[in-house]
């Protein structure tokens, strides 16, 4: 599937985007003739149970191709995950957990709507938590008493690669069946299946539509979490190789600001100070985006320096309507959790498992924000 998507920038320059399609493959077949009934989701600590709604088709992704006759490097943006026949009942109402990066945070929640919508769906049960803050040390508690209630499969958003690679090895040891969604570990062979936004390409096209914000060059800098996380650091680096490849920009390199949206703010300030000529920030996540917003307008800078962010939170949407934020890479939560779900299931019921699947991200503007179905749930 392709579709071709026009967008504009706040400057008004229309950009050509190109969604370039991922090739639609059906997740593993969870059918089976029996299933017991949907069971309703029960809750932990930051908790979520499954709305009645559904959430579409299943969808799943080969490796996102990429594509842009516009300008610049890097893709401009990755299709959408591909429909696929909605899955089957699974063979028996399995037990299984959600363990976000973090509670509260719009991308999780909306990740939880797909997966519950899914659970309703195929007829399992999976309860959701998430720690406080997007913490190792606070995520492995969460992780060890999971695995002691011997849950069939975990969905789990390791929030460390290195942190979370021991106590998630521990639990497929103990023979739960693991789905990465969205972030992984550094060697995720412990895992059935990880699901995750093509980051590197998401963050090459965070420069591309700074280029086409600054088509003059100048100063970029980036704002991230902080290292050691899958899926910013390879958004950082898709974003550094872009830059490298264009002699008019200068990077100065990445800030983080630990999930936190006033350090965000605060490191973006300064950062202002030192070099008020900057031309480019790219937020690699949903707080770092909210923060940057924030630092650059009490920086008096609204709409002169460019703020591309990743993800589109309800806050951040705001920021762009109200001109401070010029494009968002949205992803796509509800699919990785659908596919997640699915994944999961395959592996319970001995069905055909796919081992990594890519889901795609979309570029919102201005322009194209109103009645974007890309932005992120408050609530399912
Ligand atoms: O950007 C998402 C997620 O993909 C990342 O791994 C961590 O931050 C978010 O949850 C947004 O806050």
């Amino acid at each position: 599937m392709k579709r071709s998507h026009v967008v504009g920038v706040a400057a008004g320059a229309a950009l050509t985007l190109a969604l370039a399609g991922c090739s639609s493959s059906k997740p593993a077949d969870a059918s089976s003739s029996s299933a017991a009934p949907a069971a309703s989701s029960a809750a932990g600590p930051a908790s979520s149970a499954g709305p009645a709604s559904s959430a579409g088709p299943a969808s799943s992704a080969g490796p996102a191709s990429s594509a842009g006759p516009a300008s610049s490097a890097g893709p401009a943006s990755s299709a959408p995950g591909s429909s696929a026949a909605a899955p089957a009942k699974a063979k028996k109402n399995y037990n299984i957990s959600f363990i976000q990066g973090v509670a509260g945070d719009n991308f999780y929640i909306t990740m939880d709507c797909g997966i519950q919508a899914e659970a309703k769906k195929l007829g399992v049960t999976v309860k959701t938590q998430g720690p406080a803050k997007f913490d190792a040390t606070l995520q492995k508690p969460i992780l060890d008493s999971v695995v002691q209630t011997k849950p069939d499969a975990i969905l789990i958003a390791p929030t460390d690669v290195k942190a979370m690679q021991a106590p998630l090895a521990a639990a497929a040891q103990a023979g739960i069946k693991l789905v990465m969604v969205d972030t992984t570990v550094s060697d995720p062979s412990i895992a059935a299946s990880q699901v995750a936004s093509d980051n590197n390409g998401g963050g090459a096209a965070a420069f591309k539509a700074i280029k086409e914000l600054a088509p003059k060059g100048g100063k970029v800098l980036v704002i991230s979490v902080k290292p050691g996380i899958s899926t910013t650091d390879a958004r950082v680096a898709g974003f550094n190789d872009a830059v490298k490849a264009d002699p008019t920009f200068k990077n100065l390199g990445v800030q983080f600001d630990n999930d936190d949206p006033t350090t965000a703010a605060q490191v973006v300030a300064a950062a202002l100070q030192k070099d008020p000529d900057i031309v480019g920030i790219f937020a690699t996540n949903l707080f770092s985006a909210e923060g940057s917003a924030t630092g650059v307008r009490q920086a008096g800078k609204g709409g002169q320096v460019k703020i591309v962010g990743f993800d589109a939170g309800p806050a951040q949407i705001k920021d762009l309507k109200d001109g401070t934020v010029q494009a968002l890479v949205a992803q796509q939560p509800g699919t990785i959790g659908t596919d997640g779900l699915d994944q999961a299931i395959a592996a319970l019921d001995g069905g055909t498992v796919k081992a990594k699947i890519q889901t795609g991200f979309s570029i919102i503007t201005k322009d194209n924000v109103e009645g974007t179905k890309d932005a992120y749930k408050a609530a399912c």
